[in-house]
């Protein structure tokens, strides 16, 4: 199990790449249902990822947000989209080139990795992704706590998806007073997603999604897509940067 793992190869990473190893953090993936995180997950990290807990989706058993969901919609079969009905979890090796290429590993790989010599810096990122429904909405307000980085996911074609992202920048800001008093701002990153859609007319654009949730320094917003991979790298690369200037503030 990934957070059986941490401890060993924390402990292997922090003596052989002291300067290198950035350390480990959790990201917390949040948004309501069908707003792809589960495939955000499947596109940046691959094999790497593998759900433990998805359902056949079946419109009847969820809830409001649903109703206007994309596969529903442009009338991809029911049976070929599933929910999440419980947490997946995904620990793994981030990995900045010195030629900054970025590279992902199974925390397994961690001795092979320490060979190398093109390794500017490996960040241990342990990814929970939460089920969006919202007879599950009590799970974000648990795996909320402690977290390092959150990405809010919204289905940008879905007004209700994008809707709900407020609450979950509320979510956020609960747990940094519970963490710090409001101290410590927790870096946040808010994927419109299903940028791939726009051809079809029901993309809400990053502009006019910007204008109904407001804009603050704390949060960054990109437009992605899982299915052509667009904005996904980008987005995790602007993610650790955050965490970056978080930890040297610190
Ligand atoms: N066209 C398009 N479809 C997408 C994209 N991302 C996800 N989907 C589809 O949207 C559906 C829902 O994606 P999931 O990743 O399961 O959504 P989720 O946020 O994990 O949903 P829950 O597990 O129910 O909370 C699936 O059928 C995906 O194939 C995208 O960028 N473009
Ligand atoms: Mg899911």
């Amino acid at each position: 199990m990934v957070i059986r793992a941490t401890g060993r190869v924390t402990r292997v990473l922090k003596r052989a790449l002291p300067q290198g190893f950035r350390g480990v953090y959790k990201i917390n993936i949040v948004g309501s249902t069908g707003a792809g995180k589960t495939a955000f997950l499947r596109c940046l990290l691959g094999d790497l990822f593998e759900p433990r807990t998805e359902a056949p989706r079946r419109s009847k058993t969820e809830n409001e947000v649903d109703s206007t969901h994309t596969w529903f919609r442009i009338g991809k079969p029911e049976k070929e989209s599933t929910t999440t009905i419980s947490l997946n979890t995904a620990g793994i090796l981030f990995v900045r080139t010195l030629y900054n290429s970025i590279e992902f590993h199974p925390v397994q790989m961690v001795d092979s990795l320490l060979l190398r010599d093109d390794i500017e810096e490996i960040w241990q990122l342990v990814f929970f992704d939460n089920a969006g429904q919202e007879r599950f909405d009590f799970m974000p307000q648990l795996t909320m706590r402690g977290s390092d980085a959150v990405i809010i996911l919204a289905d940008g074609t879905n007004m209700s998806s994008i809707e709900k992202v407020s609450y979950y920048l509320d979510l956020v800001r609960e747990e940094e007073y519970r963490a710090s008093d409001g101290m410590f701002k927790i870096p946040i990153l808010v994927l419109i997603n299903k940028a791939d859609l726009l051809d079809r007319g029901c993309f809400i654009g990053l502009n006019s999604v910007r204008h109904m949730i407001g804009s603050d320094p704390n949060y960054d917003y990109s437009e992605t897509s899982m299915v052509t991979g667009d904005g996904v790298h980008d987005s995790v690369r602007i993610l650790v940067s955050r965490l970056r200037e978080n930890a040297i503030e610190n």
